[in-house]
């Protein structure tokens, strides 16, 4: 039974200086993925330690809150077939030293703090974190291509 789901993709900081939007768009549009919500800000303090509040406990929680408070952020909801797997195989492991060349970390990043992009983990931590930044709801759209992408 295949699981149509859509996943909180967030392009971090150091991905929008380092002007990788593009690229990364282009990626995950590539791989047959639905782009279904798109936005860009600044986050606030409040918004961040809400989307990291999981973390609130660890020693690089404060570090990550200024990092992702620092400037804009490229917020994403992304639809597809098991969507929030597939989205977290094409961004690669936490620390770009050890991601696999092709991934998107592993392409582009070289440390564990600025690791370029976030992709929810989950089925609830994706409906958390899409209802947190798109709190107007995402697009519904059909693609014609879909019956290309899908048996
Ligand atoms: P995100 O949540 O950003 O997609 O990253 P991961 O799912 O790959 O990793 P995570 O939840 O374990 O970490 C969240 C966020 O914290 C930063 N971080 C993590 C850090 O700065 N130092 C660390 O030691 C760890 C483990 C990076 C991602």
């Amino acid at each position: 039974m295949v699981s149509m789901q859509t996943t909180y993709i967030m392009i971090k900081p150091d991905g929008v200086q380092r002007g990788l939007v593009g690229e990364i768009i282009t990626r995950f549009e590539n791989k047959g993925l639905r782009l279904v919500g798109l936005r860009q800000l600044i986050p606030s303090n409040k918004i961040a330690e809400a989307h990291y509040a999981v973390h609130k406990d660890r020693p690089f929680y404060s570090g990550l809150i200024d990092f992702i408070t620092s400037g804009p952020v490229v917020a994403m909801a992304w639809t597809g077939v098991e969507a929030i797997k597939v989205a977290r195989n094409i961004i690669g492991p936490t620390n770009g030293r050890e991601a696999a060349p092709g991934t998107i970390r592993g392409d582009f990043a070289m440390d564990i703090g600025h690791n370029i992009i976030h992709g929810s983990d989950g089925e609830e931590t994706a409906k958390f974190e899409l209802d947190l930044w798109f709190p107007d709801g995402v697009a519904e759209w059909q693609r014609d291509a879909e019956s290309h992408i899908y048996e």
